[in-house]
């Protein structure tokens, strides 16, 4: 029996593909595909693919061809795959003529001719791509910019800034500088909000009002009531509000996540999540309105996202101290919360005006999770023992802090209805609580 062994994405499958694996198929009797999965294409850089691993399989399935599917997950796995299934013949498009002739070494190799006049890229590009306005006046915006031309179907078109003070050169020269929220909503389908979180509320709700997706850098609103009413009325308009915390974009971060769930380090006992970044506070000490972001808004999602991840947002009590520059702002120059669980208590550092090791750590029954700094821009984590010899360490490559993967997020929901948000709405609003107990000073001891 002839064993042929060939691989793809199979994106949006189209005749193309079903051609391809026709071909493959009547080189020999038996026809193995492997379907990359969702982490191969990203280390390879194919970041655009629109369907999950488990859709693209099945669509692979459907077409009747396929023997055996298996999926590919790790550069030089075709060496294994051949040895290990018997393969005789290793086919692909034409499109890849000469780059797996290594292959030669283990069994015969055929590049198919690749079918003209249709693939995944210009499928996707005919579904709807999204103008993209930006709303603030952070240096983030430089970066996003920057990341949304690696992302297909976002194209950003222009920007909003309510002060100019810092403005950047990346996004000076969108074509759109808009003098006002409304001018920039004229020319968009979706904003990107990096603005002081004091003005949330209001700009996504003017964004909302006239039916604009929203991606908005969390904390999305400074009370649950208010975050409610911008949830149901992005629900009611047929829109997407996605809060933007890109941390949970990392893959890291994922499957850190899901190994502590598996219980590889038992249970948790204890959580502490430290972020830092010494910012110009002093105008920010004596002004009625905020300059920069508060520390318990510029870091404050990001340092709880794990917490309530994994401990959940039903904690029995908290503490929050700060350190209290400016009693007007409610700016806090520094800020440590504790959060009491039935069986475990978790803490976040978080700070402006005060430098510490942001690191993380996850403490548990049988091990605990190090992450070292600057660990909301996880790649790497170790798992370690009593014994060091059954340390284990972790690497996952991430590209653009997240925030490509982030954008990639949000243009898929808002092509898509069926895309889940990667946070859960329990999560958003718990941070969101915290945040308005902040402001109301409950739960607060000042230093
Ligand atoms: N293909 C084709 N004609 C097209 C489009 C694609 O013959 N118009 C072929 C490709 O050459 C490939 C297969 O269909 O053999 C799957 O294509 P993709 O899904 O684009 O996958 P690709 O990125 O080429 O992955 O390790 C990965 C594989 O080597 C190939």
């Amino acid at each position: 029996m002839k064993k042929v062994l060939t691989y793809g994405t199979f994106d949006l499958l189209h005749h193309g593909h079903i051609r391809l694996l026709e071909r493959a198929k009547a080189l020999g009797d038996y026809l193995v595909v492997g379907v990359t999965s969702d982490t191969f294409d990203r280390a390879r850089g194919k970041l655009n693919v629109q369907q999950s691993l488990m859709e693209r399989i099945n669509n692979v399935k459907r077409t009747g061809l396929a023997d055996q599917i298996i999926v590919e997950e790790y550069e030089g796995q075709k060496i294994d795959d051949i040895k290990r299934l018997g393969i005789d013949i290793f086919t692909v498009g034409s499109d890849w003529k000469g780059h797996f002739d290594y292959l030669k070494e283990y069994c015969q190799v055929v590049y198919l001719d690749r079918t003209a006049g249709i693939s995944s890229t210009e499928l996707r590009c005919e579904r709807q791509e999204i103008s993209i306005g930006l709303v603030g006046e952070a240096s983030s915006l430089n970066k996003f910019e920057r990341e949304s031309h690696y992302v297909n179907g976002a194209n950003i078109v222009g920007v909003y800034a309510q002060h100019t003070t810092q403005f950047n050169e990346a996004v000076m020269h969108l074509p759109i500088q808009a003098h006002s929220l409304d001018e920039l909503l004229d020319h968009v389908d979706a904003v990107y909000i990096i603005s002081n979180p004091i003005y949330h509320y209001e700009q996504i709700r003017q964004a909302l009002s006239r039916h604009k997706h929203v991606l908005c850098e969390s904390p999305v609103a400074l009370s649950v009531k208010q975050m409610h009413e911008l949830f149901q009325m992005a629900k009611d308009n047929h829109c997407v509000l996605m809060d933007a915390l890109r941390t949970a974009h990392s893959t890291a971060f994922h499957r850190m996540l899901l190994l502590v769930k598996s219980g590889i380090i038992g249970d948790v006992v204890t959580m502490d999540a430290v972020c830092t970044s010494l910012l110009d506070i002093e105008e920010d000490k004596k002004s009625d309105t905020a300059k920069n972001w508060n520390s318990i808004c510029s870091w404050g999602p990001t340092a709880m996202l794990p917490i309530f991840q994994l401990l959940g947002t039903d904690y029995r009590e908290k503490k929050i101290v700060s350190r209290i520059i400016n009693e007007k702002t409610l700016f806090d120059s520094f800020t440590k919360i504790s959060f009491i669980y039935p069986h475990a208590v978790a803490s976040i550092k978080v700070g402006v005006g005060a430098k510490s090791e942001g690191q993380m750590v996850i403490s548990g029954t049988k091990a605990y999770i190090w992450v070292p700094a600057p660990w909301w821009k996880m790649d790497y984590f170790e798992v370690k023992y009593e014994d060091p010899n059954e340390n284990h360490r972790f690497f996952y490559q991430l590209d653009g802090e997240g925030i490509r993967a982030e954008i990639l997020h949000f243009i898929k929901m808002v092509q898509n209805e069926n895309t889940l948000p990667t946070i859960d709405y329990q999560i958003s609003e718990g941070i969101v609580k915290v945040i308005e107990d902040y402001y109301q000073q409950k739960d607060c001891v000042k230093i």
